[in-house]
């Protein structure tokens, strides 16, 4: 068969909602897209427990500790589903965590914030992990079947996330007027960076169009930055808090609300390895990498014991 007709019989499936699965053919553009996004994706949430992982320790009870941890633990396992899928198109594990760790891979420019209070314990859940619903709600519908199938219990667990981040700020709003000042500030520093999650502008995302065609991605991610937006904006009345935005304001017409420019300086800044914590994420992730080398060592040559055993009998 000509590639032009193996082409159609996939683009008519994807028109069609039928899931691509790993055995079917398809473009090798549309593999390495998809090895591209899942396998960064799977890198953002592991490089994400670093900035929590910070507070656990320092929770102020054992009832937020517990939840913390449990969070941390979370994101641990959506990383590993994540890198499950990207392995269903070819990649390797072992490949995918080469290029985190050597800088070349981009994980969310988000997780290159410090976290400097526990307010950003429940601003990160409220605000971080918002914008990752919002984006992932769509992506359980994605093309590609094994990553839209992990993207259903991810999104279970990130919408948890999100109820207790934002519980977690209701308290500290109703609080001592520190901790109102705390919470303030959490929101503060951690707003403009939310935003940037969603990436570049749609006139400057050099994937999405294609990925809109494959319907890999199925909204744009300035539909999906203002859906988040419109959610925040109502949100934060309710804690009785505001957005650092001075042009935050409902738009009667649009039946949106219009908001400032984003710094996309500061953006690309920090997409290319000079945020606050760059250095810092990937020296950690490179130690726990280096340092858990026994364990993977150990955990071969039980494998390799066992199956000696098998032949064997
Ligand atoms: N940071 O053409 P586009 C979470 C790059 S999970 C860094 O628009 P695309 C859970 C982009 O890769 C958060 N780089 O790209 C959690 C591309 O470069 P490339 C992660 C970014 O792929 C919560 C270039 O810019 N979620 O938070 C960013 O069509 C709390 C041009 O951009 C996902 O990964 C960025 N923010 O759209 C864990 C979801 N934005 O690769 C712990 C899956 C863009 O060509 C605690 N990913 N770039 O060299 C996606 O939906 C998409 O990849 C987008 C970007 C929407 C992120």
């Amino acid at each position: 068969m000509q590639v032009q007709d193996l082409e159609k019989i996939f683009q008519d499936k994807i028109d069609a909602e039928i899931k691509i699965e790993p055995k079917d053919w398809m473009p090798e553009a549309y593999r390495k897209t998809n090895i591209r996004q899942i396998s960064q994706h799977a890198h953002s949430e592991v490089v994400g427990m670093l900035p929590e992982g910070n507070w656990i320790s320092r929770a102020p009870s054992l009832k937020r500790k517990a939840i913390l941890i449990a969070k941390v633990q979370d994101e641990a396992g959506h990383g590993l589903y994540l890198y499950s899928a990207a392995e269903t198109l070819g990649s390797s594990r072992d490949e995918m965590i080469a290029d985190l760790l050597s800088g070349k891979a981009k994980y969310s420019s988000i997780f290159n914030y410090p976290t400097l209070t526990w307010a950003d314990m429940g601003a990160i859940g409220w605000l971080v992990d918002g914008a990752a619903i919002l984006n992932q709600v769509m992506l359980c519908r994605t093309s590609y079947g094994p990553y839209a199938r992990a993207m259903v219990r991810i999104c279970k667990e990130e919408s948890f996330h999100q109820r207790q981040g934002f519980e977690s700020l209701l308290v500290l709003s109703k609080g001592t007027t520190e901790q109102k000042a705390m919470c303030q500030d959490a929101i503060n520093r951690w707003w403009w960076p939310s935003l940037m999650m969603f990436g570049p502008k749609d006139s400057e995302s050099t994937n999405s169009d294609q990925s809109m065609k494959w319907k890999i991605k199925r909204k744009t991610n300035d539909e999906l930055r203002q859906q988040f937006v419109d959610m925040a904006a109502m949100q934060v009345k309710v804690l009785g808090m505001t957005l650092p935005d001075p042009d935050l304001k409902w738009n009667e017409e649009r039946k949106h609300y219009d908001f400032g420019e984003i710094n996309w300086e500061e953006f690309w800044n920090v997409v290319k390895g000079n945020g606050p914590c760059n250095k810092q994420r990937l020296a950690a992730r490179n130690k726990a990498h280096d340092d858990g080398a026994w364990v993977r060592e150990a955990a071969m040559a039980y494998q390799a014991k066992k199956e000696k055993k098998r032949n064997a009998a």
